[in-house]
């Protein structure tokens, strides 16, 4: 039996990005924020596996799912409230590669913190990117008092939250979806279910299959969609957004969907997951699949692919090059961010 995914795709045929209204070069943007994701991840590993960065936590699998939510939203007017995997949809909003590098690093340059926060703890007001702290879940009110100051503003700013599944089952989860309910709020919360947090499986997180039914409790509606094909994940989200817009209340999209790595540098995943259970997940990867749907719907040439590898790889080297020399914070740097004016010690 075809999946919806596997109808749709056929349905739509060639120009499936163009039916969603996205031109050929919107969707091969979206192609290299991805690719970018990945590559930069992938350069972060390597680092750390080298001894000279101490901590990775990776977007690796979910990047369709990132990319796709974060294309239907207007960088710089909405908000998003981003967690540690989303280095698709920082790099979607406007950050670069020198950004995450210098995060990576420690930097004092690293703007989402200045070289205070752990790797993925991305912020950046400039960006419309909230900060992000580290007690899981803690983003989805955030997300809902900011879509309740664009209420208040009379404007009709979306803001876009993204969690994990085992996060779906704090407290915070709960009262965000409940107030965004009732008070009808512009808030897009974007589950990227990838079937763990840490080493606990889904099915010892909530008690039902699908995570978008409890979007029902609260008055809403809520998606399930393929969170490995980038092009289903943008075409829910900008249903989302536009209902969001109208003023008609929050979504919640939940995009089913794998993380290719262990949990963190520091977790090994032999410990709770199979081999092949990877492996099965390695052949859906939402890159290669994209990159397939784009190369047979004529929009990727084998010169374009080759002038995206070569961008992304100068950026990666650049960038890493940059942050790997880039000073650290010093001690006087102790109390920024902390306080409006900084004290003097
Ligand atoms: C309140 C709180 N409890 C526990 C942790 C430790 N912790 C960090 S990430 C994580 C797993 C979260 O899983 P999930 O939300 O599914 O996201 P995933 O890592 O799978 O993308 C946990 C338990 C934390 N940071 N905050
Ligand atoms: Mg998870």
């Amino acid at each position: 039996m075809a999946t919806k995914t596997q109808e749709v795709e056929q349905k739509g045929g060639q120009s499936r990005h163009r039916s969603l209204g996205l031109s050929d070069e919107q969707a091969l943007r979206i192609y290299e924020v991805m690719r970018l994701a990945r590559a930069i991840d992938e350069r972060m590993w390597l680092i750390n596996r080298q001894g000279r960065a101490p901590f990775v936590i990776s977007c690796q699998g979910q990047e369709g799912a990132q990319v796709g939510v974060a294309a239907a939203l207007k960088p710089g007017y909405d908000w998003v409230a981003p967690y540690y995997r989303d280095a698709g949809v920082v790099l979607w909003f406007g950050m670069t590669a020198r950004d995450q590098m210098l995060s990576f690093f420690a930097r004092r340059e690293d703007p989402n913190s200045g070289g205070r926060q752990m790797p993925g703890h991305f912020g950046s007001r400039r960006l419309h990117i909230i900060t992000t702290g580290s007690p899981v879940g803690a983003q989805l009110p955030h997300a809902a008092g900011i879509a309740l100051a664009f209420k208040q503003r009379k404007e009709d700013g979306v803001a876009a939250v993204f969690f994990g599944e085992g996060s779906s089952s704090q407290g915070d989860a709960h009262e965000a979806m409940n107030f965004a309910g009732i008070h009808k709020l512009g808030v897009i919360f974007v589950c990227e279910n990838n079937g763990y947090a840490i080493s606990v499986p889904q099915s010892q997180q909530v008690a039902v299959q699908n995570l978008a039914d409890r979007a029902a409790g609260y008055g809403f509606p809520g998606m399930v969609v393929d969170g490995n094909d980038v092009l289903a994940c943008y075409e829910v989200a900008k249903q989302a957004v536009e209902r969001a817009r109208r003023g008609d209340g929050p979504m919640l999209i939940e995009a089913k969907t794998y993380r290719l790595t262990a949990h963190s540098s520091d977790d090994d995943d032999r410990r709770y997951r199979q081999a092949e259970e990877v492996a099965l997940w390695r052949q859906k990867d939402p890159i290669q699949r994209y990159a397939k749907y784009l190369r047979e719907s004529g929009s990727l040439t084998d010169a374009a692919e080759q002038e995206i590898t070569e961008r992304i790889s100068q950026q990666v080297d650049e960038a890493t090059e940059y942050a790997e020399e880039a000073p650290d914070p010093t001690p006087d740097d102790l109390a920024r961010f902390v306080y409006k004016q900084e004290p003097r010690f």
